[in-house]
């Protein structure tokens, strides 16, 4: 592992819960339907398939969807499911649905999103980069790179660095992990460039367009059975037709954006037949203006969808969506420098109003902190 362990009875639960698996067992996966997610999810397959045991059901989130729902619940009694293994999904922010869940199976959370709750139980292993190890950016400890690294310690995963590497760069967690990143694109005879135009970032980008399709179970079977690198990309080729559609985005978005906090905040409406405003979000803000607030929105049915990045994390993104749905019902969570929330459609002015004014404030907050 690349950082010293600072919860070792935790750390041994881990490896307990791995080593007391049996033929007997009925496993099911839950997973996040990103590339942190997907690649998170193939990493577990493979280190229980090379500890003998096999993947019986997976389970994916609806979007934006956190906790386990009811409907997967029913699933997981339905397939006589006896341990859940959870990957990239803040499931604790329910604890009475992980209740329901350990009336009948034990569970494993592999997860670096922010802690709502502590859920451990005798039933359920909870596991964060935060309670494993020293660090003060779990968000870069990725789920791919936390699960590639726990489950290493079972049985030998270097052969999926490569799947490894594109959850990490999906999450934006490289900055991080410096001599993984530098070893494995060495290994691939790849480019230390611009990282999501090496073949690994393209392949996270197929991943994301796979989910802008809502073809998200069947990128995991691809994924799943795909042996090496070329063979994924090979297999998620159809899915290039979405980067069109993102790439006029991106080069449309300075003279379609709206302008707002002495032109500090950008707000962009995606009308896309494409799922595609997390992805224009995270390229403007990596590649064009880290230093400001990148706000995409997106109509889904009732809701209004809405993505925020700020590459500098001068500003929390989590904070300003939580803050500025304030009492409206709706979601938001995430990350420092990426988050997302949704709202219905009709409170949506209201929620904008709010994050304009939020962001102006907690700029000038944290302006006058630095300054005193
Ligand atoms: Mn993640």
């Amino acid at each position: 592992m690349e950082l010293p362990l600072t919860n070792q009875p935790l750390f041994h639960r881990f490896q307990e819960f791995f080593k007391t698996l049996s033929k007997n067992d009925k496993i099911a996966i839950y997973h996040d339907t990103d590339p942190d997610g997907i690649t998170s999810a193939k990493i577990i397959t493979a280190c229980l398939n090379r500890l003998n045991l096999n993947v019986k059901l997976y389970l994916q989130s609806q979007k934006g969807e956190i906790d386990i729902s009811n409907e997967n619940i029913a699933l997981i009694k339905k397939h006589h499911i006896t341990k859940l293994i959870t990957t990239d999904k803040a499931i604790e922010c329910s604890p009475e649905q992980i209740k329901k869940v350990e009336q009948f199976a034990n569970i494993c959370i592999f997860d670096h999103h922010v802690i709502e709750n502590d859920i451990s139980s005798t039933k359920t292993v909870f596991l964060k980069p935060q309670l494993l190890f020293q660090t003060n950016r779990p968000d870069q400890y990725c789920s791919a790179k936390f699960t590639y690294d726990l489950l290493n310690t079972l049985t030998p995963l270097d052969d999926l660095d490569w799947i490894c590497l594109a959850g990490v760069i999906g999450d934006m967690a490289f900055p991080a992990w410096p001599e993984f990143v530098h070893k494995t694109l060495k290994k691939y005879k790849l480019k230390n460039k611009d990282l999501f135009s090496t073949k690994i970032g393209l392949l996270t980008q197929l991943i994301s367009f796979a989910e802008s399709l809502d073809e998200q179970k069947k990128c995991l079977k691809i994924i799943l059975s795909s042996n090496n690198l070329t063979q994924a990309l090979s297999l998620m080729r159809p899915y290039m037709k979405v980067k069109l559609e993102l790439d006029n985005y991106t080069q449309k978005f300075d003279k379609h954006a709206e302008k707002y906090n002495q032109n500090n905040l950008l707000i962009l409406e995606v009308k896309s037949p494409y799922k595609i405003k997390s992805l224009i979000s995270s390229k403007i803000a990596h590649k064009k203006y880290p230093h400001k607030t990148i706000i995409t929105t997106q109509k889904i049915g009732q809701f209004m969808t809405i993505s925020a990045r700020r590459n500098d994390c001068k500003i929390s993104m989590n904070i300003l969506l939580k803050k500025s749905l304030g009492n409206l019902p709706g979601n938001a969570g995430g990350h420092i420098p990426a988050s997302g929330a949704s709202v219905s459609i009709k409170d949506y002015p209201e929620f904008k109003q709010n994050l304009i004014k939020n962001e102006l404030e907690m700029r000038t907050e944290k302006k006058s902190k630095t300054a005193s």
